[in-house]
């Protein structure tokens, strides 16, 4: 069976693609696709059917090929020769059919799918556009409107709702060959038409006014400084004012523009970096993993419901242990709430909600664990408290129970210490909304087995999370990155910046929030309550909490209080800048003898970042993240960083480590030895003009 097959069946020639595992559109596959279709052009056949083994149709270009250069023929050719075909080629589609494979069903005659399948347009997630003529052909099928809103979001849509847009002719309940076998036997049997999209004139009195620079404005804030979002509207638009071949002309130039941008570069290193953190370096090739049937969580407070949440939505029964029937009440009143906020949302149905509802069961004793085959600690951060949970679960856990913590920096092997069986101890670290983030950090002890660490990156995909595998220190990857980030920002409020000019100037820049409104979000009393059981020593230069510490001694804990760095409006929780902040961060400089100066918004995001990236140098350089991808991983999926820029060690290649030493030179200079010295792994590299990426490639 090679990658393209061909059969005829009577008057009907079946084309048969295999390249999995999605069947990309490799070099190969456009070669065997043109090459079937120019030599079906004169055998037996009345019409054409064009579909594929496994899982899915076409999934795309191969992204794998975008960093080589090109290879005949380009995706256009094929898609020429299939719709300049003398008879009707039939998009036959299953699975997901997605850019360049759905460009592939547009330039066919006739589209059928199953029921099940989906299809779509997602190259802005990848920072790109559809260079194959997506942009030209679907506006002509399903109008603007529908265009600009799949192009620009880039989600797909289901069969039917395909088919409601005119996308898609027919939709297939049952066996796909044979109901693409009907399909084209009726086609034969009416002599249907040679229907080329390409033919479709767009009716542009039907075009809502202004629609374009509607889409541009919207875009500007939704996909602020990104560059593929306002191209697709462009090429639209071209739709709309140029004949076919020149709007094709337009789509490919922007196209090659948003190929070659570094926001493109970022988004496809995401793609594969969010897969290859799911490989565990090491894993002998034998390693089973346990199964997960039902899972016990510890503390019903807004992790230990989010958690539960995560589990009833995939269908896993929950047992959420609390200190009493009240507590359990309202822990389960919350989540309760949460999902009816869903529901309002239109993300869920009620009969979706009460049947996740139906999973989650409040328990008081320990004894009712004994079956579960997780268990999953979340309550505070106290690890006298932890300790004694997990050794009451290493008494009432079945031999096997994986045992887990949420913590959020505490140490793995002083936990699993606690219990018998230090190998089924994990940590499994989720976000806060744990419904919501989808990153979770998978945090191995010393004696956390293969097994167990397999199982916990295997039931991440589960629960519809990303997992990423950390070593035990403090803070693990993500919270470890952020204790310099989180120091920076507190000198630069110290030393001269507001809340408002840090935040601003780091969403600009692209971050999701900014610290002082993290900060407020989380809790300001929780990094208070954290520094009272530390020494002088371990909390550090006070200047980087004296103000968070006035501001909760003053009541001020951030969103939960109204107020913190910010004042927040009681309904809209919409946050002000507070002028008694800014008295009593001045109060502060002075008591800390510190001369507050203006300070640059370039120098706040310097510090910041460049902060975060050396010690992501110092995480590699201590074997805590596999590979510095992985970091990438983290930041975007659970800290907000910027996709376009593709995560912090994406980012430091891609202005590349000589600059980043240097800048760390230059604020060492400025501030000091002991917050600046650049990682040892990051002075060598850039000394060698290397990258981290090629770093981890010699690694691995
Ligand atoms: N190219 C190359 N490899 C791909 C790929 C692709 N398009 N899609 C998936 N893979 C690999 C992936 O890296 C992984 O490899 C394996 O397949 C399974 O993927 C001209 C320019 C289809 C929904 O953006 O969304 O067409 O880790 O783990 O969860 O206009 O893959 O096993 O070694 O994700 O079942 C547009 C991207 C491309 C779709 C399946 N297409 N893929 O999800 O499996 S640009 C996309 C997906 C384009 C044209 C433009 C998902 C999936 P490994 P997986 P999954």
């Amino acid at each position: 069976m090679s990658i393209v097959n061909y059969e005829v069946i009577g008057d009907i020639g079946v084309i048969r693609l295999n390249n999995p595992p999605v069947n990309a559109l490799s070099n190969g596959v456009r070669e065997g696709i043109w090459g079937v279709i120019k030599n079906a052009q004169n055998d037996a056949s009345k019409v054409l059917i064009l579909l594929c083994d496994g899982d899915t149709f076409i999934a795309g270009a191969d992204i794998t090929e975008f960093s080589k250069p090109p290879q005949p023929p380009a995706l256009s050719e094929v898609i020429a020769e299939i719709e300049n075909s003398n008879k009707p080629v039939i998009a036959a589609i299953h699975g997901t059919a997605l850019g360049g494979g759905f460009e592939v069903a547009l330039a066919c005659h006739y589209r059928c799918a199953l029921a099940s399948a989906k299809v779509g347009l997602p190259e802005v997630k990848l920072g790109l556009l559809p260079g194959a003529g997506g942009t030209q052909r679907v506006p002509r099928l399903a109008g603007v409107t529908s265009a600009l809103e799949l192009i620009t979001n880039g989600t797909p849509v289901t069969a039917i709702k395909a088919a409601e847009m005119n996308l898609i002719d027919q939709v297939i309940n049952d066996d796909l060959l044979n109901g693409a076998l009907s399909f084209a036997r009726e086609l034969i049997d009416h002599n249907a038409p040679l229907r080329r999209v390409r033919d479709i004139s767009i009716d542009t009195t039907s075009i809502p006014k202004g629609i374009f620079d509607d889409f541009r404005k919207r875009l500007e804030i939704e996909a602020h400084s990104q560059l593929a979002p306002q191209h697709i509207v462009s090429c639209v638009e071209a739709a709309t004012l140029l004949p076919f071949d020149e709007g094709l002309t337009k789509e490919l130039d922007l196209f090659i523009e948003c190929l070659l941008s570094d926001q493109s570069a970022a988004l496809r290193h995401l793609f594969f970096a969010e897969r290859k953190a799911k490989k565990i370096q090491g894993l002998p090739k034998d390693t089973s993993t346990r199964e997960i049937n039902s899972v016990g969580i510890i503390g019903g407070g807004t992790m230990g419901g989010g958690i539960a949440m995560s589990f009833a939505n995939a269908n896993i029964p929950v047992k959420l242990l609390e200190i009493n029937q009240p507590s359990i009440e309202k822990a389960i009143k919350a989540v309760e709430n949460n999902y009816n906020l869903s529901v309002q949302k239109g993300k869920l149905t009620v009969e979706q909600k009460i049947h996740c509802l139906s999973l989650i069961k409040g328990i008081t004793d320990y004894s009712e664990l004994a079956e579960v085959d997780l268990v999953i600690e979340a309550v505070f951060e106290n690890m006298e408290l932890k300790q004694e949970i997990f050794s009451e679960l290493d008494q009432n856990c079945k031999p096997g129970t994986i045992l887990s913590t949420n913590t959020s920096f505490q140490d793995i092997d002083q936990i699993a210490a606690a219990t018998n069986r230090p190998q089924d101890v994990i940590g499994l670290h989720f976000f806060s909304p744990a419904n919501v983030m989808k990153l979770l950090e998978v945090v191995r002890g010393s004696k956390s087995s293969y097994q167990v660490i397999a199982t916990a990156m295997q039931l991440a995909k589960t629960i519809k999370k990303i997992p990423v595998l950390a070593g035990n220190c403090y803070g693990f990857i993500g919270n470890r990155m952020l204790l310099p980030y989180a120091r920076e920002a507190q000198l630069c409020l110290i030393e001269g910046a507001t809340p408002d000019q840090i935040d601003t100037a780091m969403q600009s820049w692209g971050m999701a929030m900014g610290p002082m409104a993290v900060a407020d979000l989380a809790g300001l009393d929780v990094g208070y309550k954290a520094r009272q059981g530390m020494s002088k020593a371990q909390k550090g230069d006070p200047k980087t909490f004296c103000i968070a510490d006035a501001l909760v001694e003053m009541g001020r804990l951030g969103q939960k209080s109204g107020t913190g760095y910010y004042r927040y409006d009681p309904d809209t929780r919409k946050r002000k800048n507070d002028p008694e902040v800014l008295e009593i961060i001045e109060a502060q400089a002075k008591a800390q003898g510190v001369v507050r100066r203006p300070i640059p918004n370039d120098e706040i995001v310097n510090r910041l970042i460049f902060a975060m990236i050396n010690e992501g140098a110092k995480i590699l350089e201590d074997g805590i993240a596999q590979r510095p991808s992985d970091i990438d991983v983290v930041y975007v999926y659970g800290y907000g960083f910027p996709a376009h820029r593709g995560g912090p060690m994406h980012y430091a290649d891609s202005i590349g480590l000589a600059k980043v030493y240097d800048s760390l030179c230059a604020l060492r200079n400025q501030h000091g030895e002991e917050n600046w010295t650049p990682a040892p792994l990051l002075v060598r590299l850039a000394l060698e003009g290397r990258t981290f990426t090629n770093w981890a490639n010699d690694q691995s």
